[in-house]
């Protein structure tokens, strides 16, 4: 015996106004009318699918439990008869079209080389609103591309004549095996990028013996990719704090119970960056709606994808919170997003075991240094205090890694390991899983190339005297133009015109 209550379309379409608000999400009907104040995104794009099917609005930018875990259960009025419900009937636009021709002419697998091709391809394959979040970098997006320049003022000094036959680029990052002196670090809403996401990732990484960084805002749930990975995999956890500490603490001992075994919390994002190509795509595709609302809501319509659900991350997280965090767990906790000496001085301290150098790949602070310039400052610094190096206590660099050649140069220069987040993020929105296991084999083949011309067999082999960073905090040295890197970054536009 059942008591679900079964709706019908025509029904749930009554219930189409902001004082009397249903949605479908998978079939199931919600009333989100009290929740639309509340709604992280804004009440504006709820009300575009009052009364309707807003599933397909819903899926990349949610994980599947979000409305059953934000939404009373006497919120939950039923499902829907699937029969009775009026096709949402999707106007194909231009671009989709354009897309989907791209799609179909994507360059073969086997014809990407390098990491760079990925980002070609993902640029024509994801929509518009995808490009413009996954892209998109604060202010002028200098610190996004000086943390690619950065790598090209590092030098290096080669060995030769060391018996290069055997070559092996594997090591341990916080204890964990890892095939390559990289993760894949997090990147949030994977499905508006493909509609697998985030688990793309996963199984490419557990074929290949690469550890993921899973993100609090990814688009699968945590569950969902904990249940993709086999038993013996690893997988680290990129943490948002909460401003409830009590949400914040069952999310981390759940991810302990479940076998996560490194906690990243990310320190450099109370508040989200402007990212100026997120702002204006929102601006453009929500514009129709947000008028309807304006001076109602009070919604800030030009906010972006990223900026929209950032508002539970708490502001106030400080150095005081870092006790806490280490009485609710045990796993090795590391700082995500330190920009300088004296914030690695003070991490180490703190008892954390490892900091990540890292600028959120440009999003945050426009002009912050690069992690690799950090990298140079940090070294000696925690060094010269007996801090490094310590088995116990590991750096991470983050940003602009597109090849082998700059992870050695991060490693000869003190980092563990190196983190890699878009390169893999276009690799799986252009060819799924796939692409992600082809990124792989091409750092594979760029470290077995690059080890045997530095003439360092192992990572341990890696010693700063393979590199002249001696230029690395000089900005304004000349070097060669990177071209596949300029050539697909897509400079930043003016506000449009509007149309007549
Ligand atoms: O960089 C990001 O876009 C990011 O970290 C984020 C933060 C909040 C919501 C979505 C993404």
């Amino acid at each position: 015996m059942s008591d679900i209550r079964v709706l019908t379309g025509p029904e749930v379409a009554q219930h189409a106004s902001k004082d009397d608000c249903w949605i479908i999400v998978h079939g199931k009907v919600y009333d989100v009318t009290d929740f639309l104040p509340e709604h992280p995104g804004g009440q504006a794009i709820i009300l575009k699918y009052a009364g309707k099917d807003a599933t397909a609005a819903y899926e990349p930018i949610h994980p599947p439990d979000a409305i059953t875990t934000n939404l009373p259960v006497e919120k939950h009025l039923g499902v829907v008869d699937a029969s009775t419900v009026a096709k949402v009937v999707k106007v194909v636009t231009e671009e989709e079209k354009q897309r989907q021709k791209y799609i179909e002419a994507r360059p073969p697998l086997d014809t990407i080389i390098n990491l760079h091709d990925f980002e070609n391809v993902a640029r024509k394959v994801i929509s518009e609103k995808a490009w413009a979040y996954y892209s998109s970098a604060s202010d002028d997006e200098i610190t996004l591309r000086e943390n690619r320049m950065a790598y090209q003022r590092v030098w290096f000094r080669p060995r030769i004549l060391r018996d290069v036959t055997n070559v092996d680029w594997s090591t341990t990052i916080l204890g964990q095996k890892s095939s390559l002196p990289v993760y894949i670090s997090a990147t949030a809403l994977g499905k508006l990028g493909h509609p697998e996401g985030e688990l793309c990732l996963t199984r490419a990484a557990q074929n290949h013996g690469v550890i993921q960084m899973v993100a609090t805002l990814a688009s699968c749930s945590f569950d969902e990719i904990l249940d993709a990975a086999k038993p013996d995999q690893s997988l680290f956890l990129q943490l948002y704090v909460n401003r409830d500490r009590e949400i914040t603490r069952k999310y981390v001992q759940h991810a302990e119970a479940r076998g996560v075994k490194a906690l990243f919390i990310t320190v450099d994002a109370p508040q989200l960056g402007r990212r100026e190509k997120d702002m204006r795509m929102k601006f453009v595709g929500e514009e129709g709606v947000a008028k309807v609302q304006d001076g109602q809501s009070g919604i800030k319509k030009d906010e972006g994808v990223a900026r929209a659900i950032s508002s539970f991350i708490d502001p106030s997280l400080s150095w005081k919170d870092i006790p806490w965090f280490k009485s609710i767990t045990k796993m090795p906790i590391i700082l995500k997003g330190i920009s300088t000496a004296e914030d690695a001085i003070l991490a180490y301290e703190a008892g954390v075991q490892g900091i990540v150098l890292s600028n959120h790949g440009g999003r945050q602070l426009d002009t912050a240094r690069s992690g690799l310039e950090v990298l140079v400052e940090v070294v000696p610094a925690l060094r010269a205090r007996g801090y490094f190096p310590d088995p116990n206590f590991e750096i991470f660099v983050d940003g602009g890694v597109r090849r082998a050649s700059d992870v050695l140069k991060a490693l000869a220069l003190g980092a563990k390991a190196v983190g890699v987040g878009r390169p893999f993020l276009y690799a799986f929105c252009s060819y799924g899983q796939e692409g992600v296991e082809k990124a792989i084999q091409i750092f594979r083949d760029e470290f077995e190339m690059n080890m045997r011309l530095l003439g360092a067999r192992t990572i341990d082999e890696l010693v700063p005297e393979m590199v002249d960073a001696s230029a690395l905090s000089s900005h304004v040295v000349l070097t060669p133009q990177d071209n596949l890197f300029h050539n697909t970054y897509q400079p930043l536009s003016g506000a449009k015109f509007q149309e007549s």
